[in-house]
């Protein structure tokens, strides 16, 4: 089987003049057209106003939070997308699954998939079956928990979590799961952010963000590294322009010119509509790709010049001597390496990096801003470490205006895992659950995403289980999973909307259609966390898509029921009641206590964030600490490439939501990669050709088909193709060390011409 994501028709990409802005008139209209076409006017207008309102819901698009004085309108053109994805009319009903086999289904692409609609019944794939067909959900839990209970070793048993679980439904799944007695809670954060949580555990004690959104208001300089916040956290730039107006630096480190880091226009700024938009970032650094350490590094060293020059004034040593530990091996280390070696892995000149760190010397308030440009690498952790020692250098920690932002990327992600999606739990975790759920929880950990991929490709996970997301395209190495899933007795899916997860299946299939975010569900609210810790309600008010669907903790409470009969927690109750959830997450989990008091206070409450509330370091030394990393060596052997996979414009990860990256003027088409000028002309190749990709990993040789050459400002041997077309590239075994995240952003590729072999 060779792996093809199935496309629209090809031939018909497009390449224009690119945009020079983000937001403004178009991103607005173009955010209108998308929501009202899918979605009709009333329901629109009306979801649209409750987007991320006291009272309303959260928005499914990402975990940015939202400001104090919320302004009418706190949606962004890729939040009514996510909207409209939801909120559609189309749906999918018994007799679309009778009309296609799951063949026929998986000839199809991923925006076809999207454009059917909401899953509107439960469904069952017999085994030997081609088509699904309608499973009573009664019948549905009996399935599940018989397979479940046929194991023999719960450890055969694997559930997923994509990010967009509330943190109920979170909370009791866990439960659940580790009463049936495994940690295998893989979770979409294995691919995400999971370096930076490993990277500041271990350096200042916390595994999120400490800084709010306040702080953008103090900052002098706000370092922005491989992130594309104008498409993927749109609400940023609000906060990056007001900084930008008073006079903030911003820092961009990207191999790119995304347009929404360089130049924006809030939608809402009407006098600012016609004119050129705030100049958001400072200084581009465009570096080559995984080229973090080397820059970061040739940041600090110019730090120590600048230091060496104006004595005692560039870095605190107050808060170095006081509050850290390794700064003298990271000085030293800093010393020793030369500007050739920095120039040559980061790809960027000396006067740049000199000209960058002159701006930080002089800053005394500093955010460090990461997304998925930093975590997949196989130095991810070095990547995030290296960053924290610059913000650590500079005392930029634990003070208004300055810390660590890792911006995160599904709406309760950082919820979710705060809950205990976890593959590698806290014993103390485990021990409140026993202690106040009559239970003994594994204390063995479980599998993470590669760990599950590979435990199912052994024959020992299975059943898969998976809550929300899809699987299947998210991870590596489409080809070596999707034969993984098929090996798994049954595969089962909670899901709003179709994807290819319910077209690669176990022998047996079960579909469970769910609530989302925007519905209505009994009344009652749900809580989320988001990228600063902030807890808070989440109303759905729209109706629901079909009368079948359940929401996401009723699924759970009633497999629960079915699974472990003799429970002493009362499944039953649960499910009307989610307070009586939330008592229980208080009596479990740090920081909740009072939580349903503290939720329904006005934009809900803070979780305690010791580095940032007292300069506290939770760590092994009580410090915070500073790590030495080697300079990888990214050297890109002749006629290869260095490639990442991103995110379009119109997409949610593997939800296509259309066919242009607007911003990147590439229209029609996701199968392109984008090449230097000066690589193509090397290569032989001209703008429209067709490639095909290969990348040979341990002695393993895997390729796509026919992707568009197109012409792109990007460092020389670094290339960029789209996720989820291009992960059949990505190896299995290739991820990050110690945090095991997919090294979705460094794949050495070649190409061929695809016509070549004909
Ligand atoms: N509309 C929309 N919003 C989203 C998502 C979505 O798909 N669509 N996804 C959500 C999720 S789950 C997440 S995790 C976030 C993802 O948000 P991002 O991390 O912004 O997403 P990516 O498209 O992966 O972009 C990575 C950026 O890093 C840069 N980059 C790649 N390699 C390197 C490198 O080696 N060094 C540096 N410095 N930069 C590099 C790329 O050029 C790109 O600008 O967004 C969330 N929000
Ligand atoms: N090559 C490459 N691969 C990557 C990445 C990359 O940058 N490059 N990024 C990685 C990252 S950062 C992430 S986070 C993962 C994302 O991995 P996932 O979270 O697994 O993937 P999504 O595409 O977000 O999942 C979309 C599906 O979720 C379901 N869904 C939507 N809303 C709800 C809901 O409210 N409840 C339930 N139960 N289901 C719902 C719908 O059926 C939809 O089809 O992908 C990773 N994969
Ligand atoms: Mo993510």
């Amino acid at each position: 089987m060779k792996w093809k994501t199935p496309q629209e028709k090809p031939e018909d990409i497009e390449v224009s003049e690119l945009s020079t802005k983000a937001g403004g008139i178009p991103a607005v209209l173009s955010s209108l057209s998308h929501t009202f076409k899918k979605v009709g006017p009333l329901n629109s207008i009306s979801s649209l106003r409750k987007i991320n309102q006291v009272g309303g819901f959260d928005c499914p698009g990402c975990a940015w939070p939202e400001p104090k004085n919320r302004s009418v309108a706190e949606f962004c053109e890729n939040g009514a997308k996510a909207i409209a994805e939801e909120a559609t009319k189309a749906r999918i009903t018994p007799s679309f699954f009778q009309k296609y086999s799951i063949n026929e289904l998986a000839k199809k692409s991923d925006y076809w998939l999207g454009l059917q609609g909401r899953l509107t019944h439960p469904m069952q794939l017999k085994e030997g079956s081609s088509h699904y067909e309608m499973i009573s959900w009664e019948e549905a839990f009996k399935t599940i928990a018989s397979e479940l209970k046929a194991l023999d070793d719960p450890n055969e048993a694997i559930f997923y979590t994509s990010g967009r679980t509330s943190n109920e439904a979170a909370f009791l799944y866990q439960l659940m799961i580790r009463k049936f007695g495994t940690n295998n809670l893989p979770d979409c954060s294995n691919m995400c952010h999971e370096s930076s949580g490993v990277a500041m555990t271990e350096s200042i004690g916390i595994g999120k963000g400490t800084v709010t959104l306040e702080d953008f208001d103090l900052a002098d300089c706000i370092l922005i590294y491989g992130q594309n916040p104008g498409t993927n956290h749109p609400r940023m730039l609000t906060s990056l322009q007001s900084a930008a107006r008073r006079g903030a630096k911003i820092i961009t480190i990207n191999p790119l010119k995304e347009v929404g880091t360089d130049r924006f226009i809030h939608p809402k700024d009407v006098h600012l509509l016609l004119g050129s938009g705030t100049k958001l970032t400072t200084q581009l650094l465009q570096i080559r790709i995984n080229g973090d350490v080397a820059l970061t590094k040739g940041l600090m060293k110019g730090l120590l010049e600048a230091e060496e020059k104006d004595s005692g004034k560039v870095l605190d040593h107050e808060f170095i001597n006081s509050y850290t530990e390794g700064s003298y091996e990271v000085i030293e280390d800093i010393k020793k390496q030369s500007w050739d070696s920095i120039t040559k892995h980061s790809g960027v000149s000396k006067d740049e990096i000199i000209k960058a760190s002159k701006i930080i010397a002089k800053s005394k308030r500093i955010i460090g801003c990461w997304a998925m440009g930093l975590t997949q690498h196989r130095n991810a952790v070095g990547n995030i470490q290296e960053v924290l020692n610059l913000l650590l250098l500079k005392g930029s920690m634990g003070k208004p205006g300055a810390g660590a932002c890792p911006v995160r990327g599904h709406s309760n992600v950082q919820g979710d895992r705060t809950m205990g999606i976890w593959e590698a739990p806290k014993n103390s975790f485990l021990d409140q659950l026993d202690k106040n759920f009559q239970m003994k929880s594994p204390r063995e950990h479980g599998y993470n995403v590669v760990q599950a991929i590979e435990a199912m490709s052994e024959g020992k996970g299975k059943v898969f289980f998976a809550m929300g997301g899809n699987f299947l395209s998210a991870t590596p190495d489409t080809e070596f999973t999707a034969k993984a899933l098929t090996k798994t007795r049954l595969t089962v899916q909670v899901s709003t909307k179709l994807n290819r997860s319910h077209l690669v299946t176990g022998k047996k299939a079960i579909i469970l259609p769910c609530l989302g975010r925007t519905e209505r569900d009994l009344g009652q609210f749900v809580t989320v966390e988001n990228s600063m810790g902030i807890v808070h309600q989440s109303t759905g008010h729209l109706k629901a898509a079909s009368n079948f669907l359940k929401s996401e903790p009723e699924i759970v409470c009633l497999l629960a029921k079915e699974l472990l009969p003799e429970d002493s927690v009362k499944w039953d109750n649960l499910k009307m009641d989610y307070d009586e959830i939330r008592e229980m997450i208080a009596k479990t989990i740090p920081g909740f206590e009072n939580y349903n008091k503290k939720v329904r206070e006005p934009g809900g409450f803070s979780l305690p964030n010791p580095p940032r509330d007292e300069r506290r370091f939770e760590t092994i030394n009580g410090k915070a600490n500073l790590f030495v990393h080697p300079m990888p060596d990214n050297s890109v052997p002749k006629d290869h490439y260095m490639m990442m996979t991103i995110r379009t414009h119109d997409q949610f990860n593997t939800t296509v939501y259309g066919l242009e990256d607007r911003y990147r003027g590439i229209k029609l088409g996701r199968r392109v990669i984008l090449m230097n000028k000066e690589d193509m002309r090397d290569a032989d190749l001209t703008q429209g050709q067709q490639v095909d990709l290969h990348s040979k990993f341990n002695g393993v040789l895997r390729s796509v088909e026919r992707f568009f050459v197109v012409e792109y400002d990007i460092p020389r041997s670094s290339v960029a193709t789209y996720f989820p077309e291009a992960n059949p590239l990505i190896p299995i075994d290739s991820y990050a060390l110690r945090s095991m995240t997919p090294t979705s952003k460094s794949v050495l590729i070649s190409l061929t011409k695809s016509d070549s072999k004909v």
